[in-house]
């Protein structure tokens, strides 16, 4: 009877929030499975996980924030969810370590975007480390800047070139006013050489960051950046075909219409489309909605959705798109419950290639989960994030940890 109660409590909270997205109840008979999943971490507080899947090893891992230096937290799971291997890894002794993106990297190993505070100077650096499983790493690339000058990684990718793209911005605030420019890099593992290049919107001042990066057809990266000036603020899209020859398209102007829109993830659709996902407005993170898109190369919109529950923010963190024609699936960050109980909760949603809403799950606990990442490997999807609360019983570490969860999708 209890049992019974506190489904239908469940049916009642997720019809709700259906509702209130203004979405739609999927039909069809496609479903999202949850085969597993684990809540790992230490008794300090981890936050920023990335995921990477290499050699058929899941690698979860995340910033610890601890009492002195911050060190990166990893955990290293088989495709079945069997944990393999936990190490901690410290960059550079003084330092705070923040991770910033996994990718996969040759022979099972990882490679790991990193940023590097040291608080005495202050600055921060950014670094590519080639990592394995047993937390053993080498620098493959490092940029430091002087005082008062912080760089933030914010992705990473493999091209089909093969080389290693990285995004974020340089925050400098030496000067009387704070100025940020987006920061692209490419690394070449076969030659160890490094190009990078600083982006602003011609000449003009303000806040450029790149938060998404997607491989291009060819080589180079679909980058996706967000901009806020006193004019306004917005997102658009960079067709980066190599590193020197780039191309500006409005792909995301349109997309929280007035509102301006910030982008989060950038992923290649059919025939030379583009999903996107992030939130809108820009400037009210608060009432922010998500929106997931398809938009054409030319910038037009093929279709978008949004989901919003009034009074919180709503943010699509994450874009996976399936082989063979599987349509993709969307990671967004909502609300679960109402009043001083609401907390916040994870959405997946399965769109077919036309943006109809195929299936649904909801990952969460009775605390806050955010979702930070999504990977795909061997008909399995993996999802990464945080939680401040129990989501399996008995697995809770404490204070916020990370989970890894594994779902089948059923069509
Ligand atoms: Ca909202
Ligand atoms: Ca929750
Ligand atoms: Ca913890």
């Amino acid at each position: 009877m209890a049992m019974q109660k506190r489904w239908a409590m469940g049916l009642f909270l997720l019809a709700g929030l259906l509702a209130a997205c203004g979405g739609q109840t999927p039909s069809g008979g496609a479903t999202i499975e949850q085969m597993w999943i684990h809540q790992v971490g230490t008794e300090d507080e981890e936050y920023s996980p990335a995921l990477a899947v290499s050699g058929g090893k899941l690698f979860l891992g995340g910033t610890i924030v601890k009492e002195g230096d911050d060190p990166l937290g990893f955990w290293v799971f088989d495709a079945t969810g069997n944990l393999q291997s936990h190490f901690t890894v410290q960059t550079y002794e003084g330092k705070d370590d923040d991770l910033e993106a996994l990718a996969p990297g040759p022979d099972g190993r990882v490679y790991a975007l990193v940023e590097e505070t040291d608080w005495g100077v202050p600055a921060s650096d950014l670094t590519l480390l080639d990592l394995d499983d047993q937390g053993n790493f080498t620098r493959l690339w490092t940029r430091g800047y002087s005082a008062d000058i912080y760089l933030h990684g914010e992705d990473l990718v493999q091209g089909e070139d093969g080389a290693y793209y990285l995004a974020g911005y340089i925050e400098d605030v030496s000067g009387d006013e704070r100025v940020e420019e987006g920061l692209l890099v490419r690394y070449d593992p076969a030659t160890d050489e490094a190009v990078e290049k600083n982006f602003t919107y011609s000449g003009a001042s303000g806040f450029f960051r790149f938060r998404a990066l997607a491989p291009y057809p060819g080589g180079g990266v679909y980058a996706g950046w967000d901009w806020e000036t006193v004019e306004g603020c917005g997102s658009s899209v960079l067709f980066v075909e190599d590193i020197n020859n780039t191309t500006h398209r409005g792909i995301a102007l349109g997309l929280g219409l007035d509102g301006g829109f910030r982008i989060t993830a950038v992923a290649p659709a059919p025939g030379g489309d583009l999903y996107v996902a992030g939130w809108t407005p820009c400037r009210d993170f608060i009432q922010a909605k998500a929106v997931v898109a398809r938009v054409k190369s030319d910038g037009s919109l093929v279709w978008k959705k949004s989901y919003d529950v009034p009074g919180v923010p709503d943010v699509a963190r994450a874009l996976l798109p399936l082989p063979e024609g599987q349509g993709l699936v969307a990671a967004v960050t909502t609300a679960q419950g109402s009043g001083e109980e609401t907390h916040a909760e994870i959405l997946l949603v399965w769109f077919d290639e036309d943006g109809n809403e195929l299936a649904t799950a909801t990952v969460g606990s009775s605390g806050d989960d955010v979702v930070f990442d999504l990977a795909f490997a061997g008909g399995t999807l993996y999802v990464a994030g945080t939680t401040d609360g129990e989501l399996v019983s008995g697995e809770a570490v404490g204070g916020r940890d990370l989970f890894l969860a594994a779902f089948r999708l059923n069509r």
